[in-house]
């Protein structure tokens, strides 16, 4: 087999039609306004609100921002208790705001924070648990929430790939005390770069608004030490027409899913990640599990490169686990031996092409090329 002509790549952002985003811009122009919560801004904020049927919304520059600013809204200090098999941002908010990640291992089914293994690592220092709904699977919400309430804890979920999902009927969001969505262009819903917090307590509001911007009450008072963290009038516009894309794209990714787990039914080496039942899937990736040969990711890396060696460019999301970085790799809870599956899981992960216009052919050579390899 001929590698693909072109690189196919792992995602492939929405673009609305120019045309479309052309209008959106001529009506900035008029406005003559730029950011600091703008009239588009403002439309976005209100559409994403009831999109993604959120009680209170606040939308960011981009979601490690947002992050940085959930941390702080909620005056954590001390531990955190979080997952390492996630993106590096994840982790590296509570090192920016002086917190020590204690890594917790993950379930070996959802991949998410093993609520099981939680209460071992509270000490009299946690405040919080900050937990990813990986892929959009979501994490054992109710059990973290059991444990968050019996100890005391804030529960932060980092929701950036959950967009729109739904778990037992309820809005991703509705669980934990804040979740943050990133509006990356990988996502799929984004804004060029962008993210929001999520939150129930309307409450939290005012000071999530000072935090990220600057921390200005008005003209002459700044009553806390914000950060910029504000979208923009240009990404705003964006996002108000990459949102009336996303139905039609979801619904793309669900048949390249299927076609995906159909064509994949005969490598029994290579199997497609779940999601739990009761959960709204936001196909946000499609990732699967290749179990080791010999040597720990052995056949997933030879995958890995067969794919490269053809021009297709899948992703270890998420290899090495955060854990092991150097920044983190000393601290008593980085050790493998705490985080056995956590490390199984990420030697054996790949995130294949998944985008709407990924064609039913390309899918067929793509698997051909696993198949080959495995
Ligand atoms: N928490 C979690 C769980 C996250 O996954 C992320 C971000 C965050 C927090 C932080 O949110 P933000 O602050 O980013 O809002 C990408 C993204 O940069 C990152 O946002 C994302 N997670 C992560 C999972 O993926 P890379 O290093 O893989 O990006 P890159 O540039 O290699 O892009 C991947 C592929 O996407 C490319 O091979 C081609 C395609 N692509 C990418 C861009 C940027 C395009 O076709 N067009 C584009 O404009 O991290």
């Amino acid at each position: 087999m001929e590698p693909f002509e072109k690189p196919i790549m792992v995602t492939r952002p929405l673009f609305p039609d120019l045309e479309r985003y052309y209008a959106q811009l001529e009506s900035v122009w008029e406005s003559k306004w730029l950011s600091n919560n703008g009239p588009k801004h403002k439309e976005l904020e209100a559409k994403l609100k009831s999109y993604i049927k959120a009680t209170n919304i606040s939308l960011f520059n981009n979601g490690t921002i947002a992050l940085m600013v959930a941390v702080q809204s909620l005056r954590l200090q001390g531990e955190v208790i979080t997952t390492p098999f996630t993106f590096p941002a994840t982790t590296h908010v509570l090192a920016w705001n002086n917190i020590t990640p204690v890594f917790c291992d993950i379930h070996p089914e959802r991949l998410t924070i093993d609520p099981q293994k939680i209460e071992s690592l509270i000490t009299a220092k946690t405040t919080a648990i900050l937990a990813t709904h990986v892929y959009g699977i979501p994490c054992h919400v109710e059990e973290i929430q059991d444990i968050a309430n019996r100890h005391g804890l804030k529960v932060i979920y980092d929701a950036a790939h959950a967009f729109t999902t739904e778990y037992k009927g309820r809005p991703i969001a509705e669980y934990g005390d804040i979740s943050m969505f990133s509006f990356h262009p990988t996502k799929l819903f984004h804004t060029g770069e962008g993210g929001a917090l999520v939150y129930n307590d309307p409450n939290l509001k005012e000071r999530i608004e000072y935090l990220k911007n600057f921390g200005i009450k008005n003209e002459e008072e700044v009553i806390l030490p914000g950060i910029n963290g504000k979208m923009g009038e240009l990404q705003a516009s964006l996002g108000l027409e990459v949102i009336e894309l996303v139905l039609e794209e979801q619904e793309k990714r669900r048949k390249i899913r299927k076609g995906y787990i159909d064509l994949l039914a005969s490598v029994k080496t290579v199997v497609p990640l779940l999601m739990p039942s009761d959960t709204t899937n936001s196909y946000q990736y499609f990732c699967v599990r290749i179990e080791s040969s010999t040597t720990p990711g052995d056949r997933r890396n030879k995958i890995f490169d067969a794919l490269k060696v053809n021009n297709v460019f899948s992703r270890k999301y998420f290899y090495p686990l955060v854990s092991e970085y150097p920044c983190y790799k000393g601290s008593p809870t980085s050790s493998s031996g705490n985080l056995k599956e956590a490390t199984e899981v990420s030697n054996e992960v790949l995130c294949l092409p998944f985008y709407g216009d990924l064609s039913f052919e390309d899918q067929k050579a793509i698997v051909r090329i696993i198949e080959d390899a495995s």
